[in-house]
C-alpha cells in the first residue's frame, strides 16, 4: 500500500518536495515520549539510564522529522505533575536541558534548528531556565524546523491562565465578553503563532492525553506506539507519519474540522 512512499532521497531534491505533498507531512508533531522508566528496568538500569538515553532519542527524531520536511516538532519532556516523583530523579530530569543543549546545541544551530519552550519556566531552577533561554536566544534567528519543547508544561494550567488573562481584559474594558471567541481562547495559550499539531505520538503503549495540549488536539490525528521511547528510532518516526499520511488520503476532500458540523 505504501509503495510509493520514499524517504530515502535528499530533501533538497525536487521529486522529493513532491512526493512531500503527495505524502502529507504533518506541519506539526507533538510527542509524549513516554516508556524511559520502563526501557531501564528491562535491563536492570536505574530510571536515570533511561533519561540519559532518552536525550539521544531526542536528537535522532529531531533530525529525522526536519530531514522529513516537519516545521514543528513539540516534545513533552517535563509535566507539571512531574515533581511528585523522587527528588533524585526530578534533580536529574532538572539537569537534562543543560546537558542536552551542551552535547547537541552546537549541532542543532548548524542544521539551523529554533528552540523554544513552553510551560511554567519560573518555576525551573536558575541552572536549567539559564540553559533553555540562552538555547532559544542562540536560535532565535533560525529558519529551519521549531523545535519546542513542553518543560513544567499542563494543560490545564495553561487553560487556567489564559483564562485569568481573559477575564483581566474583560474588566479592564480591553475586551467585551461577546468578544470572546474560540480564536481569543487560542491566542491567549502559551504558543499563538504556533498551529494546532497534525499528529501526536505517544510512546509508551499508554493511551491517555497526561494533560498535553488538550485544546490544540482537538483534531490531531493521534497515533499510540508500544515502543519505549529511546527504542523509537528513525523507521518508528516514519511509520507514524506513513499512518497519518494514509488517513489524511482517506479523509479525501473534508477539511480538518468538518467532521464537527
Ligand atoms: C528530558 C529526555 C526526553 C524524554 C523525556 C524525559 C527526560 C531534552 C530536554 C530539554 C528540555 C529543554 C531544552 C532542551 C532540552 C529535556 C527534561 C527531560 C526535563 F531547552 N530531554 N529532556 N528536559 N528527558
Amino acid at each position: 500500500m505504501f509503495e510509493k512512499f520514499s524517504f530515502n532521497m535528499g530533501k533538497k531534491d525536487k521529486t522529493n518536495r513532491d512526493e512531500q505533498r503527495d505524502l502529507k507531512i504533518p506541519k506539526h508533531v507533538a510527542i509524549i515520549m513516554d516508556g524511559n522508566g520502563r526501557w531501564a528496568k528491562k535491563r536492570g538500569l536505574p530510571r536515570i539510564a533511561g533519561h540519559r538515553e532518552a536525550m539521544k532519542t531526542v536528537k535522532r527524531v529531531t533530525k529525522e522529522a526536519d530531514r522529513l520536511g516537519v516545521k514543528v516538532l513539540t516534545l513533552y519532556t517535563f509535566s507539571t505533575e512531574n515533581w511528585k516523583r523522587p527528588k533524585n530523579e526530578v534533580d536529574f530530569l532538572m539537569k537534562l536541558p543543560e546537558q542536552f543543549l551542551n552535547t547537541y546545541l552546537v549541532e542543532l544551530i548548524e542544521q539551523n534548528v529554533r528552540v523554544q519552550a513552553m510551560g511554567d519556566l519560573s518555576r525551573l531552577p536558575s541552572y536549567t531556565l539559564k540553559a533553555v533561554e540562552s538555547a532559544i536566544e542562540r536560535t532565535k534567528n533560525n529558519t529551519g524546523l521549531v523545535l519546542n519543547f513542553a518543560l513544567n508544561y499542563g494543560s490545564h494550567a495553561e487553560i487556567v491562565d489564559a483564562v485569568k488573562t481573559i477575564v483581566r481584559k474583560v474588566q479592564e474594558q480591553e475586551l467585551v465578553v461577546e468578544e470572546v471567541t474560540e480564536q481569543v481562547i487560542s491566542q491567549h495559550l502559551m504558543c499563538p503563532s504556533l498551529p494546532d499539531p497534525d499528529l501526536l505520538i505517544r510512546t509508551g503503549g499508554e493511551l491517555r492525553l497526561s494533560n498535553f495540549m488538550l485544546w490544540q488536539l482537538a483534531y490531531t490525528e493521534l497515533y499510540f506506539s508500544e515502543e519505549y521511547w529511546p527504542d523509537f528510532d528513525e523507521q518508528s518516526l516514519r511509520n507514524a507519519i506513513q499512518s497519518f499520511a494514509a488517513r489524511q488520503r482517506r479523509y479525501g476532500g473534508l477539511e480538518k474540522g468538518s467532521e464537527k458540523n
